[in-house]
């Protein structure tokens, strides 16, 4: 296991419906460590950077138009296996299929309102959390838990 950052957002919709806390909350329970967090709005810049590999998609306007419609919230998590820990919890893209557990399967029912992005993979994990944070608004800190959380 070794040690990833990645990035989350919580959705426009997770903020409008009031579940910022209820996400946040299942995120940090796995033990991952909170680096970077804040309330912004995505401009279209940033939606056209951060969604480049969608951009040929019939959903893709939608997309863009959704995720810059209201705040969002960005955070930055570091740990073990960090990428795929939180797309475990995630749960898969479409919230119809994802697994009772899951952010998106408890939480979603549509698509196009599945309340959370989290980097894919590693080279898109390293290129997002520079596109959202910059190097001063990520923190390095002890917690005295960690013994707790990692063997
Ligand atoms: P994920 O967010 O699980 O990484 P993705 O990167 O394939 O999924 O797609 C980005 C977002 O685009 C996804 O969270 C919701 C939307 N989306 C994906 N496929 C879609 C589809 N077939 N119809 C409508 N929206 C879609
Ligand atoms: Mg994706």
């Amino acid at each position: 296991m070794s040690t990833e950052r990645t990035l989350v957002l919580v959705k426009p919709d997770g903020v409008q419906r009031g579940l910022t806390g209820e996400i946040v909350g299942r995120l940090e329970r796995t033990g991952l460590q909170i680096i970077g967090m804040k309330l912004m709005m995505i401009s279209e810049d940033l939606a056209s950077r951060h969604y480049a590999e969608h951009t040929e998609k019939p959903f893709y306007r939608g997309l863009v138009s959704f995720i810059t419609s209201s705040p969002v919230v960005a955070l930055a998590l570091e740990g073990p296996s960090a990428i795929s820990t939180i797309r475990k919890v995630m749960g898969v893209t479409d919230p119809a299929d994802a697994a009772p557990g899951s952010i998106r399967g408890d939480l979603g029912i549509d698509m196009g309102r599945n309340l959370i992005h989290g980097s894919a993979n590693s080279e898109d994990a390293a290129r997002e959390v520079t596109l959202f944070f910059d190097d001063s608004e990520l923190i390095s800190y002890d917690r005295a838990t960690q013994p707790w959380i990692v063997e």
